[in-house]
């Protein structure tokens, strides 16, 4: 399994597989056809430029909104033990991320060109937004780690709920329920909320990565597990590639590493050049414009600030914290210190849903990540990548 990137960095050692370890050297692995066999590895960041708030980023989106909603700690959106209590918070955040209300980026469209082109063997996404599946690649072709608006299921029975049901209650910002006679369960999208395992397709294709030719990182900060360990299955002597606009991961160590430090987008366009794919690229892109909906990506016309503003007068008008969520806010708030009270709360809903040892679950650990992000993998676990500027990293 997937070791520790551990080795120095050596940015000049000589690459034993490819001519140069630049796009160019890349493009010439590719187009030589020693390439057949394209694992692909995603996270916000691919989608950033699609209008999707990367969470990471502190100040920006949707996460900075969470603190008006009165939640006891921002990860509770995602916390199954609150959805039960009040699912309305993760309502509001669906109809944000929904699926239909962004286009594609390009980098999703070089995605969908590689699998068109038969290189693509898997794409790992950390993405919920579905739209790897929106520029056209198949579901077999995809690993959608953190589940996905895709599908969607009562969280009692597990009933499947309908797509268009789902959809026009998310749109609705009401909160759908089983259809199955004397359940009435919650129905939420099948994406991984603390306490539940990540999907089986995840675990069935683990070890995709070793069958690789050439892995494409990117998007992601991988500090994510077990996600963040992918790319050290990839074997020895097979390039990767980390287009990101930081370094990440341990991704640079090895003689046959790409580092591209910048945009996704202009990181995707520069490789499909070398390759000599500029155009098809940009038509394939092109290609998804006409199903997204109005308002999307390029013809977007609100900004992001103004995304923000709106959502958040949304939110304010849709949260209307019950009376008994209420109280327990308020017995979170009152503790003499909320800080250690925020820490006890998250620990007792860890042992409640994750027990111990089973690193089958996507937030087992809270190991802080101390290590230098430039160096070694500093892989963590939990929401906190998700929230760091929200302060709860420093609580652990
Ligand atoms: P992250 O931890 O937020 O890291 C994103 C990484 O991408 C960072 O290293 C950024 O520097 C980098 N980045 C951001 N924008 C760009 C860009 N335009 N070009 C190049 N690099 C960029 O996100 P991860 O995906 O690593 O973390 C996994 C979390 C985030 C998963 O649980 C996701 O569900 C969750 N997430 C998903 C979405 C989505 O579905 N679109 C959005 C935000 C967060």
């Amino acid at each position: 399994m997937g070791q520790e990137e551990s080795t120095p960095i050596d940015e000049g050692a000589s690459p034993t597989t490819l001519e140069s370890r630049t796009l160019d050297g890349l493009a010439k692995h590719i187009t030589s056809g020693q390439a057949k066999k394209i694992v692909v590895m995603t996270g916000a960041g691919i989608s950033t430029s699609a209008g999707i708030p990367d969470f990471r980023t502190p100040g920006t989106g949707l996460y900075s909104n969470l603190a008006r909603l009165q939640l006891p700690y921002p990860e509770a959106v995602f916390d199954i033990s609150f959805f039960r209590q009040n699912p309305k918070p993760f309502y509001v955040l669906a109809k944000e991320l929904y699926p239909g209300n962004f286009r594609p980026t390009v980098t999703h469209a070089f995605i969908s060109l590689l699998h068109k082109k038969g290189l693509l063997l898997k794409c790992f996404t950390q993405n919920i937004d579905c739209l790897e599946r929106e520029a056209g690649v198949p579901g077999d072709k995809l690993v959608e780690a953190h589940g996905s608006f895709a599908t969607q299921r009562c969280i009692e029975c597990k009933t499947e709920f309908p797509a268009d049901g789902m959809r026009r209650l998310v749109g609705e910002m009401k909160v759908a329920r089983c259809e199955q006679p004397r359940c009435n369960g919650l129905v939420k999208p099948d994406i991984v909320f603390f306490g539940e395992q990540l999907p089986e397709s995840f675990f069935r294709n683990r070890e995709v990565p070793y069958q690789a030719d050439l892995a494409i990182v990117m998007g992601t900060s991988l500090t994510v597990q077990p996600f963040a360990s992918l790319p050290t299955f990839v074997g020895e002597g097979v390039p990767r590639l980390l287009i990101n606009k930081e370094r990440v991961g341990g991704i640079g160590n090895r003689a046959d590493d790409v580092l591209f430090l910048d945009e996704c987008d202009k990181g995707v366009r520069e490789l499909a050049k070398a390759c000599g794919w500029s155009e098809e690229l940009e038509e394939h892109w092109g290609g998804t414009a006409s199903k997204a909906q109005p308002g999307t990506t390029k013809e977007k016309t609100k900004t992001m600030d103004e995304e923000v503003d709106e959502l958040s007068r949304e939110v304010e008008e849709a949260l209307k914290l019950n009376a008994s969520h209420q109280a327990w806010v308020n017995g979170e708030l009152s503790s003499k210190d909320s800080k250690l009270a925020e820490e006890k709360q998250k620990k007792q809903v860890e042992s409640e849903v994750f027990g111990e040892g089973d690193e089958t679950k996507l937030h087992e650990s809270r190991k802080k990540d101390s290590q230098d992000a430039k160096g070694e993998n500093g892989a963590t676990s939990g929401l906190d990548h998700v929230f760091p500027h929200l302060g709860k990293k420093s609580s652990l």
